[in-house]
């Protein structure tokens, strides 16, 4: 294992650096352990898994009935394909789903970073399953690991100059930032073993990977929709003239997660640090990258992002160290304006004569539920009239190109499979987000998919109740302190201390750009609503014309936030 840059001895890395080190590009023992008649990979194995997009899990559901049957944990696989800027065709839609019936859950996932999950996977069913994805033409090479994760964008539909510009750039640096290793195709997909007098190289991210994952946007000049400030690195777009990109403004070092009681660990938004030319872009993508592989901490997995790096070091230190790897000036970061954040929900023309819909999916699990059979409904749209799909930022789902001509049918065959319209979802509903946390992911602390169902529909009929109804006000519930459904930029947040209890953030804002701090801690879920209507009632009376709620509590302050809510409960 070679040292890191700053001179820092080998001998401190963590059990991580080892493995990837010793892994010969992320090959390891998976493709001998795959064959083995276990239901389990080994522990280096599922380290060196998540870079190509799996999680060893287990059902949570079921721990308790095998403990007490003396049986171990039920073991099963989550798959996370990457879909850069959440761009699916229809037949990769339908390889998905396909797959989700056969080998997973029967559900899909859309994720906060517009990929799809697949859970439930079992072992022996793992390989099919990724190879069906590859046919596809999508994989899940970087869905998880070290490594520059999936590239997000905004997913709006729209067929101009911009966007076309954009798509361009996007490409480019996905390509740049994925993983050279064959190891992916000699593993699920047979591919042939090179043996070259060569050796492999992977020229971003060498023979240790990252220090830790690693996360991208791009964004629109003033559209927010994917939560900027939660990035390593976010790419605002600028507009030029004629529907050019002029070029981007470039945020490091912000990242969500934290370790409840351990101030050490912290959230941090993406700071502005500099603009650069449109064809400058993969270049100071990879030396950013490049910064944090050299210079990210090795030692401590829960210091070693980059926003720990920057806090350690100071930006200005990182964007000397950025330049100083580039051939060009980096130019001051121009100023950044936000308008309403666009949530692309319902019917909109997409600029070449084409419609495009965007449908609420209830914490992005297409499922069929009672009476929203949502697989169904979507499956059978995507089947007959095979739009383009795209997973937006809010786990939410777009079918593009849609001919005016098939409009009324398309709101035929999702009131059939009773897919509500979006203009009759309450916008509390429809803004909120949760991440999957219990029954699957093994860190959650507390429910969230399955609790803020029952929760956000109280807060929705309250808020009706007070006439707050049509308010655009963000509520975002996480299982555990690590954010997965970015609960801290947020008006609300609700995050996960324990089973039934939550920790009640507030003063963040809607669109995105700024983080909400704690108001009451250990809350139990029963009595959120009941904490959260006098702030609601002194809301509707007091705030400035247009104020949303978080502005409205950020402007107030906790203090007499307290007293007044006090004072009208
Ligand atoms: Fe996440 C770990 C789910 C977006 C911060 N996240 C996990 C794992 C894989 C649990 C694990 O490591 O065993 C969760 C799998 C649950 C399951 O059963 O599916 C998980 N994260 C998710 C998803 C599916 C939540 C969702 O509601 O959609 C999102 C998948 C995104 C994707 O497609 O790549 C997801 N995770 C995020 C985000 C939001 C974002 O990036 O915009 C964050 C906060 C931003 C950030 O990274 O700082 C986030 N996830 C984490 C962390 C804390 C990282 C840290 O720096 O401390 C962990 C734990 C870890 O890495 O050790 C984590
Ligand atoms: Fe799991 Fe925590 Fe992420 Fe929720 S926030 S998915 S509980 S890691």
């Amino acid at each position: 294992m070679s040292n890191l840059s700053d001179g820092t001895s080998a001998d401190t890395f963590s059990k991580n650096e080892s493995i990837k080190a010793a892994s010969n590009h992320l090959r390891g023992l998976i493709k001998e352990e795959l064959v083995e008649d276990t239901p389990v990979f080994s522990d280096d194995s599922e380290q060196l898994l998540k870079f190509h997009g799996i999680y060893q899990q287990d059902d949570r559901d079921r721990r308790k009935e095998a403990r007490a049957k003396g049986l171990d944990k039920h073991h099963q696989l989550m798959i996370r394909t990457r879909i850069p800027g959440g761009i699916v065709s229809a037949d990769a839609y339908i390889a998905h789903d396909d797959i989700s019936q056969k080998w997973a859950n029967g559900t899909l996932r859309v994720t906060t970073r517009q990929d799809f999950q697949l859970h439930g996977v079992l072992k022996g069913d793992l390989k099919k399953s990724i190879a069906g994805i590859n046919d596809a033409l999508l994989t899940t090479l970087g869905g998880c690991g070290d490594v520059n994760r999936n590239v997000m964008c905004c997913p709006e539909p729209k067929a101009d100059a911009f966007h076309e510009h954009l798509n361009r750039s996007i490409t480019s640096i996905v390509s740049a930032l994925t993983p050279r290793t064959a190891a992916y195709h000699e593993i699920w997909l047979d591919g042939e073993v090179v043996r070259s007098s060569e050796p492999e190289v992977e020229p971003v991210y060498g023979e240790q990977y990252l220090p830790r994952k690693f996360k991208t946007t791009v964004a629109l000049e003033g559209d927010n929709c994917v939560d900027i400030y939660a990035h390593d690195l976010a790419l605002v777009a600028m507009r030029g003239p004629n529907g050019s990109v002029r070029g981007f403004n470039v945020l490091v070092g912000g990242g969500l997660g934290r370790t409840h009681n351990k101030p050490e660990t912290f959230v941090a938004v993406a700071r502005p640090m500099a603009f650069v030319q449109p064809d400058q872009v993969v270049d100071l993508a990879r030396e950013v990258v490049a910064v944090q592989r050299d210079y990210g901490d090795r030692s401590n997995r829960k210091h070693a992002r980059l926003k720990y790096t920057i806090a350690d070091r100071g930006l200005d230190w990182f964007r000397a160290e950025v330049q100083k790897r580039l051939p060009f000036p980096l130019q001051p970061p121009e100023p950044l304006r936000w308008k309403p954040v666009d949530d692309h929900l319902g019917w909109h023309e997409q600029g070449d004569g084409n419609l495009y819909l965007g449908v609420y999916v209830e914490n992005g699990r297409i499922a069929d539920a009672g009476e929203v059979r949502m697989r169904t409904g979507l499956r059978a749209i995507i089947e007959e009239i095979r739009p383009e799909v795209r997973l937006t930022a809010q786990q939410n789902v777009i079918l593009a190109g849609v001919k005016p001509a098939q409009k009324a049918r398309v709101d035929e065959l999702l009131a059939e499979q009773g897919i509500a319209a979006v203009e009759s979802i309450p916008h509390a509903i429809r803004y909120a987000m949760a991440c999957p946390a219990i029954p699957t992911c093994g860190l959650a602390v507390a429910e969230a998919e399955r609790a803020l169902p029952s929760l956000i529909r109280q807060i929705a009929s309250m808020l009706d109740e007070l006439g707050l109804g049509e308010e655009r006000i963000s509520f975002r519930m996480s299982g555990c302190p690590n954010g997965c459904s970015r609960p801290y930029l947020g008006d609300v947040g609700f995050v996960g201390t324990t089973l039934g209890k939550y920790d009640v953030m507030l003063a963040g804002d809607f669109d995105g750009t700024r983080l909400n701090r704690l108001y009451a801690p250990n809350v139990p879920i029963g009595t959120i609503p009941s904490l959260l209507r006098p702030m609601f009632i002194e809301f509707g009376a007091n705030r400035a014309p247009g104020e949303g709620f978080g502005d409205w509590v950020e402007r107030i302050g906790f203090e007499s936030l307290r007293e007044r809510a006090e004072q009208t409960a």
